[in-house]
């Protein structure tokens, strides 16, 4: 009887740590290829969230320098700042897309390579540690589904059973 309820302890463990990490969803991260000589990338990403987050930095073995950066309007010119963090909405999530929010790669030692892939491990203030695959597409190659800011949150409804 002892092994047997222990064994239920078990379970019931795991099912509550891997409920944990269903409250944000990374996908369809993207970069673009860099020409020689350039030192800097940019990741394009979206975020789905079942509650309230906060992306509050990112990692990738291709820099050692990723920073979270918006853009913000300077007289009419839009100009990149360095901010510490950007809200997840529990409904609309989050999107980084070229023009707005992105993950900023800085001293980049090699240039990304079209169809190359890499590992970015996204750092929220409550879910913790999310590792997502970043694809490097060509120069200017915006995904379709990026154009319509509203288009993701019909795919985030999918998650939105998930247990708590
Ligand atoms: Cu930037």
């Amino acid at each position: 009887m002892k092994m047997r309820s222990a064994a239920l302890m078990a379970l019931m463990l795991s099912v509550l740590s891997s409920a944990a990490y269903a409250d944000v969803i990374v996908h369809d991260a993207y970069s673009f290829a860099t020409v020689s000589g350039t030192k800097t990338g940019a990741v394009f990403l979206t975020v789905g969230a079942d509650a309230a987050d906060r992306l509050i930095g990112a990692e990738t073995p291709v820099t050692k320098r990723a920073e979270l950066h918006t853009h913000e309007d300077d007289n009419g010119v839009m100009k990149m700042r360095k901010t510490d963090g950007f809200d997840v909405g529990a409904d609309a999530g989050l999107t980084l897309k070229p023009g707005g929010h992105h993950i900023m790669l800085l001293d980049l030692p090699q240039p990304l390579v079209k169809d190359q892939t890499f590992p970015l491990t996204l750092v929220f203030e409550k879910a913790g540690k999310v590792e997502t695959t970043v694809l490097v597409r060509a120069a200017g190659d915006v995904p379709a589904d990026h154009d319509h800011g509203h288009d993701h949150g019909a795919g985030h409804d999918d998650h939105a059973g998930h247990a708590h």
